[in-house]
């Protein structure tokens, strides 16, 4: 009997049943879970870290400011943990388990060096493990970096100065302008979060495509070597294609790896007026550069747009309630056996039984 009831009744239990746009009422809550999901994820707990993140995800989609517990009532995804945080902070402002994961020395020193591009919470907790502390300790004791690494190193402030919206944009049409001298009519999307609608972001993710299948073949080693000859290029490493149909529908999401498209990992130099890096002149952004042929590019384009918490429940979904496989290469049948073609995010969106959502509602 509270303002959120009767929309609380229309919670449903996967995110991607859900509306979330990027703004809510309930921040606060969202990030203390949120830290506490970091936390599970530093220590190896995948299963806790997920289940913060659920319960974060619910609450992002409530249409209002939960002020008691009890309006939660029995909401799907929240469990007893969860519950007791959300508790504290609509009590106290403030969950004293937060504030101390907050405040310990792993999580700070692991959230340090997992934001080197190129580190992820193997290695880090690896050097926590040896005792190192600081960017600084990793420099001084010869810690054995790869060349991403070291760029990452390099390039830490600017790495983690978030991208605008306007430079995204930029380095969009930098693409852009490099990817019409070598193959006109190809198109570059700007995807990831800034497609969702966020004002700025970590990275800047684009896909790349010519509606003729097969005439992307070859693109991305032009564009990024003409780039690179100009000056804009600091670091990149590429990956060649490596999706075949023939390894079976289960193949793209395995072993660690989300796709196989061919892509490139990069940092840009971008040209900036404004601050930051401005009395520098320029400054290094995280880019993200994917290929997808054609008849892919809608499972891609889904992919790519995440929010990651929205694509494991869309692939979830699929798995558990339609014995479907979806990738960001195709989606496929178990029990038809057959693979469900598409040529927009909508017509997949069909094949899953589920309402359209737009990108901008995909921040769950
Ligand atoms: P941010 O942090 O502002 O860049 O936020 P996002 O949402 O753009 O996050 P990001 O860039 O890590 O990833 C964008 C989406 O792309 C996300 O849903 C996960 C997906 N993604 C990231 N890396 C890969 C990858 O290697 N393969 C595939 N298939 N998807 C990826
Ligand atoms: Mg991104």
């Amino acid at each position: 009997v509270t303002a959120l009831a009767p929309l609380r009744q229309q919670m449903a239990p996967y995110a991607c049943q859900r509306r979330t746009p990027l703004l809510h009422s309930n921040q606060l809550l969202t990030e203390a879970l949120e830290t506490l999901a970091e936390e599970a994820g530093f220590s190896g707990s995948e299963g806790r870290s997920l289940a913060f993140t659920r319960a974060a995800s619910v609450l992002k989609a409530l249409p209002g400011r939960l002020s008691t517990p009890e309006e939660l009532g029995p909401l799907p995804g929240i469990g007893e943990h969860s519950r007791r945080v959300i508790q504290d902070v609509l009590e106290d402002g403030v969950s004293v388990e937060v504030e101390r994961v907050k405040l310990s020395e792993r999580y700070r020193t692991m959230k340090l060096f997992t934001k080197i591009f190129g580190v992820g919470v193997r290695t880090a907790s690896r050097w926590y493990q040896e005792g190192l502390r600081t960017l600084v300790d990793l420099q001084e004791r010869n810690t054995k970096l790869t060349r991403q690494q070291q760029a990452g190193l390099r390039h830490y402030e600017d790495l983690n100065t978030p991208v605008e919206r306007g430079e995204a944009e930029s380095i969009g049409q930098m693409v852009q302008e490099a990817v019409q001298r070598f193959l006109p009519g190809a198109s570059v999307t700007l995807a990831g979060g800034f497609r969702r609608g966020k004002p700025r972001g970590h990275d800047v993710d684009l896909l790349l495509m010519h509606p003729e299948a097969g005439r992307e073949v070859g693109l991305l080693s032009r564009v990024v070597s003409w780039l690179d000859s100009q000056g804009l290029i600091l670091y990149q490493h590429s990956q060649e294609n490596s999706f075949t149909l023939h390894e079976g529908p289960e193949a793209p999401g395995s072993r660690d790896v989300l796709d196989r498209f061919e892509k490139c990992f990069s940092i840009f130099r971008l040209e900036v007026r404004g601050s930051p890096g401005a009395a520098r002149g320029w400054k290094a952004v995280r880019v993200d550069l994917v290929v997808a042929p054609v008849s892919q590019f809608p499972f891609a384009l889904l992919g790519w747009t995440g929010s990651r918490h929205f694509e494991r429940e869309l692939r979830r979904f699929a798995g558990h309630e339609r014995k479907m496989v979806l990738n960001s290469h195709t989606l496929y049948d178990t029990r038809r056996n057959l693979f469900l073609p598409a040529a927009s995010e909508e017509e997949i969106f069909q094949h899953l039984g589920l309402e359209y959502v737009p990108p901008a509602q995909r921040n769950a």
